[in-house]
């Protein structure tokens, strides 16, 4: 059998990191040239950086999959439950370091690489990332991953495979410019293409009933998906789980070759294109018809595939004697988000259409099978698709989504009664999973005005392949026009109704779950709903990303067990005083500003103080995050300087750099207006002669993970400044406090708990709180706010044309005015500036006294422990889905 070593066999030191003999780098050396020569093609006798990456990539895969292998035979083998996480995003950042350290061969990498011209560190640096996400979410996922294998839990991963993933962004006088981001431009030295593991996936169609009475889909388009392998290391283990990326084709029989032949290349390419676009790009614009049919397709192909694959291992390891009722006994499902919801009905079309199942039992077993996260609170975020749509291109599932409504129609019914109409249309208009669809005519009779006005939806008799948009719809009657709401299909609903745990992703965001969100649900079913707190991966948040700090804890914790075992990192908390401990620690962070320093050099042109406060809000560009909170208190700073003498100027601010990360949805005009804004605020302020180093902002363009690790350890307060009760949790702030910054923030996600556990001296609080928001809504509603005096003249100031020629009027006026769409400040900026000012003149006031600053930073990371990953994983494991560890022996 392979051992963890094979096929390069390594003494382990006693730190964990490898402490090399010769030999043990040799062989290493010896393995990388033989892939640049005999995989890669390369000529073995000196190679660049690119292809020392891809030749070092190629030798520690082979370590990899050797893993993979022995973790995928002892599933196999025993036969246990697994874990299957369905995302259509991770976040994967670089996985050249990761590999080799969980291996423990950072030492002899090296000093491999060393031998032949090369500093591991430049050439882990040339690796692209993989960037298959947009941001939290997907980065979740990623970690959830890390500790999943870590923790050598069974499990695996599913997702899409996106040729050019989100975009890059480029940041220009314009603002915000999208192109299209070529990840795979030169290969993927991860994947492992599994031709021989493909499905069919099929679209559009009919359904047949057959002579038996089964329901059968026929005709339509059909594709195949196919599974690309990313194996996942875990630290410190032999366990290596599964990514499975799908990719689609078009069946091998489908290529039309006798277009091809007379000529007509551009149609028989047709279907070979239609079916590859569904992998073009994660999230496509979906304004266009067009597009929303392409994002449904991209979250049918997700659920079909992963689920064939999963039913056909279920299969293969139940052997002669297939009990469909042990299904969940050894598959659990995890929706991530509801992009996956369509797991539901493929899986009760696969049991009942394809392997023969009552509607009963495959219900059951559905439903003990999948479970839900929820990530956001956002009303546009929950998301719904037009049944019209729906039905078009995945006609049985609606036939079974229908089913489900009925029947949650007819419990509602049992549940509340007939004799309280009022109640109950108030509890159907909540919780069906259909919107604006007619009821069961028993039920609708009872309601004096009925809610139906489907009866005048002309729509059906329209031409089939006319599929109206999800606009309201006119219907001209004689009389004055109706508007007809369209019909949907509420994907987060049908969530809760088909899974049987619904789970937020901090403490406060769960209530708002449980308490607004659903209620009507958890008033139905209260044991269905948990809290499953975020956590981010120790090991590439503080390890591998911040060496040096790594360093210190190891040093004064006594040991790298805190690299598992983060509660070790609390020991650092009875050291806060120290004063040895506190200027290593300062020494670490200095280090690491250097090194941010001479990235933004790079990326902006700009020149800043590592003497100055690294300040920093990093994260998708979302109005709910309010990054122009920020930028607004970065200019109302600015006009104080500019209006107080150079001597009162030094005195009185403490030196900053404001770097700002993240990108704006490409269709997200006010989010881009965001954007173009801090970096023309950047522009004006950075050539100030008057302010020099006293304050710099600057906008680091195309943010992804691997920035975040350069960033994060450099960082000393950062800036978590979401609305209160619209940020489900937030990860960064997890990262940020476990890299000794200190975090400024609203009582928002998972600030709460990172406030708790650190301790209220430091945490930097303001603002407004959750339960406080609607009031303050209505209040604004009802004309009664009056804004500050310092709100009003900050937004005078951009007005007046300081920060350059762009027209800020539609975002300032987005702030003013008391309701309707893009005004009436509904994220509360407003209110909560005259707090947040003054929160930042106590970051100053801190920041002088540096012993003060450095306590609160070992305080910081001290306290961050409750917030790794593996935490998370474990609580997943045990309520959740009911998977045990699995250990090689
Ligand atoms: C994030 N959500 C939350 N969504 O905003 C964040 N959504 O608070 C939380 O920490 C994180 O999830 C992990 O739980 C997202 O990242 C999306 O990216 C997204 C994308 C498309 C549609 C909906």
């Amino acid at each position: 059998k392979p051992t963890l070593k094979d096929p390069v066999t390594i003494e382990q030191g006693d730190a964990g990191i490898i402490e090399t003999s010769k030999s043990d780098a040799e062989a290493v050396a010896s393995r990388i040239t033989y892939h640049a020569e005999f995989t890669l093609s390369f000529s073995p006798d000196g190679f660049d950086l690119p292809k020392a990456y891809f030749a070092t990539a190629q030798s520690i895969r082979d370590s990899l999959i050797i893993n993979w292998n022995a973790t995928y035979d002892m599933y196999e083998r025993m036969n246990v439950k697994q874990a299957y996480y369905l995302s259509m995003e991770f976040l994967q950042g670089r996985a050249l370091l990761n590999a080799i350290g969980n291996l423990e061969l950072t030492g002899a990498y090296g000093e491999a690489l060393s031998k032949l011209g090369h500093k591991l560190e430049n050439v882990v640096s040339q690796e692209p990332d993989a960037a298959l996400g947009n941001g939290g979410l997907g980065r979740l996922a990623s970690c959830f991953l890390d500790s999943l294998a870590t923790l050598n839990y069974p499990a695996w991963g599913y997702g899409l495979r996106y040729k050019y993933g989100l975009f890059k962004q480029l940041i220009t006088k314009e603002g915000q410019e999208e192109v299209a981001e070529n990840w795979l431009e030169m290969g993927n030295p991860w994947e492992i293409v599994r031709n021989d593991i493909s499905y069919p996936i099929k679209f559009y169609g009919k359904v047949v009933t057959g002579s038996d009475g089964k329901k059968r889909w026929i005709g339509g388009e059909d594709i195949v998906a196919v599974a690309n392998d990313i194996p996942i290391p875990g630290y410190k283990t032999k366990t290596t789980i599964n990514l499975r990326l799908w990719d689609t084709k078009v069946p091998p029989s489908d290529f039309d070759l006798s277009a091809f032949n007379s000529g007509d290349h551009t149609k028989a390419c047709e279907t070979q294109a239609n079916a590859e676009k569904i992998c073009y790009i994660l999230y496509p614009g979906d304004d266009s018809l067009e597009g929303k049919t392409l994002r449904l397709k991209q979250q049918y192909t997700l659920c079909s595939a992963s689920l064939q694959d999963i039913i056909a291992c279920f299969e293969k390891r139940s052997g002669e004697n297939v009990m469909w009722n042990e299904f969940p006994e050894k598959v659990a499902v995890q929706m991530n988000d509801t992009h996956p919801t369509l797991c539901i009905p493929e899986l009760m079309r696969i049991l009942m259409d394809l392997k023969g199942i009552s509607w009963k039992e495959a219900w059951d077993i559905t439903q003990r099978t999948v479970a839900y996260t929820n990530h956001t609170v956002l009303p546009e975020a929950l998301e719904k698709w037009s049944l019209e749509l729906m039905q078009k291109l995945l006609p049985r599932h609606v036939e079974i989504i229908e089913m489900i409504d009925e029947e949650l129609v007819n419990g509602i019914v049992a549940e509340f009664g007939k004799s309280d109409p009022e109640l109950l249309e108030r509890k159907l208009n909540a919780m069906r999973i259909l919107e604006n669809v007619e009821l069961p005519s028993s039920i609708a009779d009872l309601f004096i005005k009925p809610k139906d006005i489907s009866a005048l939806d002309t729509s059906a008799d329209e031409e089939e392949d006319d599929i109206v948009e999800e606009k309201e719809k006119v219907v001209d009657l004689e009389a004055a026009p109706i508007l007809i709401p369209p019909k949907l299909v509420r994907m987060a609903n049908l969530c809760v109704v088909g899974g049987h745990v619904v789970n937020g992703v901090a403490a406060i965001h769960s209530e708002i779950v449980k308490q607004d969100v659903f209620n009507d649900f958890y008033k139905l079913w209260p044991e269905k709903f948990q809290n499953k707190t975020n956590g981010v991966t120790p090991r590439r948040w503080i390890y591998y990303c911040n060496p040096a700090l790594s360093k210190i804890i190891t040093k004064w914790t006594g040991g790298e067990d805190w690299v598992l075992n983060t509660e070790k990192l609390s020991e650092l908390r009875k050291f806060a005083d120290n004063e040895d401990l506190q200027s290593e620690w300062k020494a670490a962070k200095r280090s690491n500003k250097i090194k941010v320093v001479s990235f933004l050099k790079e990326k902006t042109g700009y020149s800043v103080s590592p003497d100055a406060m690294f300040d920093i809000q990093v994260k998708r560009i979302h109005e709910y995050k309010r990054q122009l909170l920020n930028i607004l208190g970065i200019v109302y700073r600015y006009k104080k300087m500019k209006e107080t003498t150079p001597i009162e100027r030094k005195d009185k601010f403490t030196p900053r750099v404001c770097i700002f990360g993240g990108k704006a949805f490409a269709t997200y005009a006010q989010a881009k207006r965001i954007v173009k804004l801090i970096s023309d605020v950047g522009a004006t302020i950075n050539h100030d002669p008057d302010i020099g180093d006293l304050l710099k902002v600057v906008f680091v363009p195309d943010y992804n993970v691997s920035v975040a690790e350069l960033l994060i350890p450099a960082s000393e307060l950062s800036q978590h400044i979401s609305t209160a009760g619209m940020e489900a949790s937030g990860t960064s702030n997890m990262k940020f406090s476990m890299n000794g910054c200190i975090l400024i923030g609203t009582l928002d996600g998972a600030n709460v708990e990172i406030r708790e556990e650190v301790g209220e001296d430091n945490f930097f609080l303001f603002g407004a709180q959750a339960h406080e928001i609607s009031g303050l809504r209505k209040e604004r509603a009802e004309g009664k706010f009056v804004p500050d005096p310092c709100f009003e003249e900050v937004k005078e100031y951009i007005r007046s044309g300081v920060f350059g020629g762009y027209n800020y009027d539609e975002l300032m006026r987005s702030l003013e005015g008391n309701e309707g769409f893009g005004c009436g400040d509904y994220f509360l900026v407003g209110k909560d500036f005259p707090s947040y000012i003054e929160c930042q003149e106590k970051v100053d006031e801190a920041y002088r006294d540096q012993k003060r600053w450095t306590r609160m930073s070992i305080l910081n990371t001290g306290g961050s422990y409750k917030f790794s990953s593996d935490r998370t994983i474990h609580e997943y494991a045990r309520d959740i889905w009911n998977i045990q560890p699995l250990q090689h022996n």
